[in-house]
């Protein structure tokens, strides 16, 4: 074992990462069957994980996937896979599939379910996305509707998200932006979207088939502390092109600007004021033991 590899944590065990290996009959890999959380550690805090874990227990209970583990377990083993690989700025990343099956569908083949975190380095979003924006595109594939396999469901079914990231790529834009199945806007592929109207910040609700991000219910409460009216509406793709600022959000994202969507100039086509002042509040959380569990 090369000692300067990265441990990863699968069902209880580490193992270095060239040898973090799960079996090709589980139904994480053959169906998506299985769910996770994408979460960040900051100067030895992970930001909001008491509910990316609570997050990660409702997507479960949704698809009647038992965590072999409590809540508390699973932050104490978080915590102790970022202590092993000696982390204090982290991207972890939690899943727990329905485990080893049979090849048919059927999840009552599967009896023990597979948990894995993996936490690295990754740096997501570059410095350069965040001081002059990022150029979106709306593109063709829906968003998956409440009653199809809804991104609520933080599932291991990411094909969606996949299509339009792909949509995107072909075109070379930064980001891909869904609309729900009526056209209104819905989010980004592993982001939410919000924009900025008159001093005003909207953004869509969870009808609009979205993920209901961590991050969104930091700023909307950050935005609220600051004095701005936050709304939660549908939006029409007229709304984004004729907003005076709009921007991501996300674990991976954090605050992203957008300064062009299908070649339509957002406000000044930099981040706004609004946006700047979100983005530097927001950074003030980060590491904040009282936003998070400290690792150490
Ligand atoms: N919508 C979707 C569909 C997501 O997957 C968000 C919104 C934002 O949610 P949070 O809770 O993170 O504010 C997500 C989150 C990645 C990556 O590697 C994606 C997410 C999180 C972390 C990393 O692309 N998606």
């Amino acid at each position: 074992m090369d000692e300067r590899e990265l441990l990863v944590y699968i069902n209880g065990e580490y193992y270095p990462k060239s040898e973090a290996k799960i079996s090709v009959f589980d139904h994480g890999l053959l169906y998506g069957d299985g769910v996770f959380e994408g979460i960040r550690a900051y100067n030895g805090v992970v930001f909001k994980l008491k509910e990316h874990i609570d997050r990660l227990y409702d997507s479960a209970k949704s698809i009647m996937l038992k965590i072999p583990l409590t809540k508390e377990q699973m932050i104490s083993a978080v915590l102790e896979t970022l202590r092993r690989n000696n982390l204090r700025d982290a991207y972890i990343r939690l899943i727990v599939t329905r485990g080893v099956g049979d090849l048919g569908l059927d999840p009552r083949k599967c009896f023990n379910p597979t948990v894995i975190i993996i936490t690295d380095t990754i740096k997501l979003y570059s410095k350069e996305a965040k001081e002059k924006g990022i150029r979106v595109m709306l593109v063709w594939v829906r968003r998956n509707p409440v009653d199809t396999t809804p991104h609520g469901i933080k599932s291991l079914n990411y094909l969606n998200s996949i299509l339009g990231k792909i949509e995107a790529n072909m075109a070379g834009f930064d980001e891909a932006i869904c609309l729900d199945k009526n056209g209104y806007i819905s989010e980004g592929v592993g982001e939410n979207i919000f924009i900025v109207k008159c001093g005003k910040l909207f953004t869509p609700p969870p009808e609009a088939g979205i993920l209901v991000g961590i991050t969104r219910s930091v700023v909307m409460h950050l935005a609220e502390k600051l004095g701005y009216q936050v709304i939660e509406r549908n939006l029409t793709p007229v709304d984004l092109f004729t907003a005076d600022e709009a921007f991501l959000t996300g674990t991976a994202a954090e605050i992203t600007p957008i300064a062009e969507v299908n070649g339509r100039v957002i406000g000044e086509g930099k981040p706004g004021p609004v946006t700047q002042c979100l983005m530097k509040e927001f950074e003030k959380l980060l590491g904040d033991p009282n936003e998070g569990i400290p690792i150490y």
